[in-house]
């Protein structure tokens, strides 16, 4: 991933010092404890997503709110921010493609398991070359050990298996999704859990090694991934037409992609990928 070059975050450098840059290519993620949207902004954000929550199927998980933005188109607004894509331009650089969102909410009581899992893993032959995505993994409430916050083991975007770990099938009844890095591909002991205020993020590499544990907590936790390529990358059109769109985020066209409109709604990505116009059980 690309490096910036100054110290002073900049218009131009975006929102990470080269300290911050340093730590994520080394480590694979790093926190971001200061405010990331201005406070009205966070504040507009959070009652958009209370109100798709309240209107969300009594069937479907509240972990399950994948692309919520196929369906509102309006969360456009904050995943585009300059605030967001901001964290993003010092590790990708200044074009920018929106890959996807997801917001994984986890109910107080019986939030639900992420297993141990790589996105890139998840997102095999979406892409034609490497899997350079970064996930901006914004608050949206406290996220703390006791309510299941995120856990990263750093630097298993350059270890290991780099990306795609062998899996085991678990059970998708009880976990997020159905599927774990296998036992002897990780290192549970280094995880670091991540904590975070609302309207704090973590970024993470889609290489690396994450997960997190249930919420018997009495609060709820909830946070949106935002997550975004360098518009250079390839995507493979012929593996997402009809079930997925990217969004040109920020900057031009690099890599000969097409974008998705971001006025409109795609009720009919949602029926293909057999979710109607809810949400579904997937990563
Ligand atoms: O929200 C979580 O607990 C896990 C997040 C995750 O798996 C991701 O952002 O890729």
């Amino acid at each position: 991933m690309a490096t910036a070059q100054s110290a002073t975050p900049t218009a131009a450098s975006g929102r990470l010092n080269a300290e911050q840059v340093g730590k994520f290519q080394r480590e694979g993620y790093i926190t971001f404890n200061e405010p990331v949207l201005p406070a009205a902004k966070f504040a507009s954000l959070t009652a958009c997503f209370e109100k798709i929550l309240g209107e969300l199927p009594g069937d479907v998980r509240p972990e399950s709110m994948d692309v919520p933005h196929f369906m509102h188109p309006e969360l456009l607004e904050w995943a585009l921010d300059d605030a967001i894509t901001g964290l993003v331009t010092p590790l990708l650089g200044p074009d920018l493609a929106l890959f996807s969102t997801h917001f994984i909410c986890k109910p107080k009581g019986n939030g639900r398991r992420v297993p141990w899992h790589e996105d890139s893993a998840y997102w095999s032959g979406m892409i034609n070359g490497p899997t350079e995505v970064c996930t901006v993994w914004l608050a949206i409430d406290p996220s703390t050990r006791e309510n299941g916050c995120m856990m990263v083991i750093p630097r298993t975007h350059v270890t290991g298996q780099k990306g795609f770990s062998d899996y085991d099938t678990i059970d998708a009844t009880q976990n997020v999704f159905g599927t774990e890095i296998v036992k002897s591909q990780r290192d549970d002991a280094s995880r670091v859990y991540v904590e975070l205020k609302p309207n704090e993020a973590s970024l993470h590499d889609a290489r690396i090694q994450h997960a997190s544990e249930v919420n018997t907590s009495n609060k709820r936790r909830c946070g949106w991934t935002i997550r975004f390529c360098s518009t250079a990358t390839k995507f493979n059109h012929e593996k997402l037409d009809g079930y997925h769109q990217v969004y040109l985020a920020r900057g031009r066209d690099r890599g000969g992609n097409t974008y998705a409109d971001p006025t409109r709604t795609y009720p009919e990505l949602m029926a293909r990928r057999g979710m109607s116009t809810a949400y579904k059980n997937a990563h």
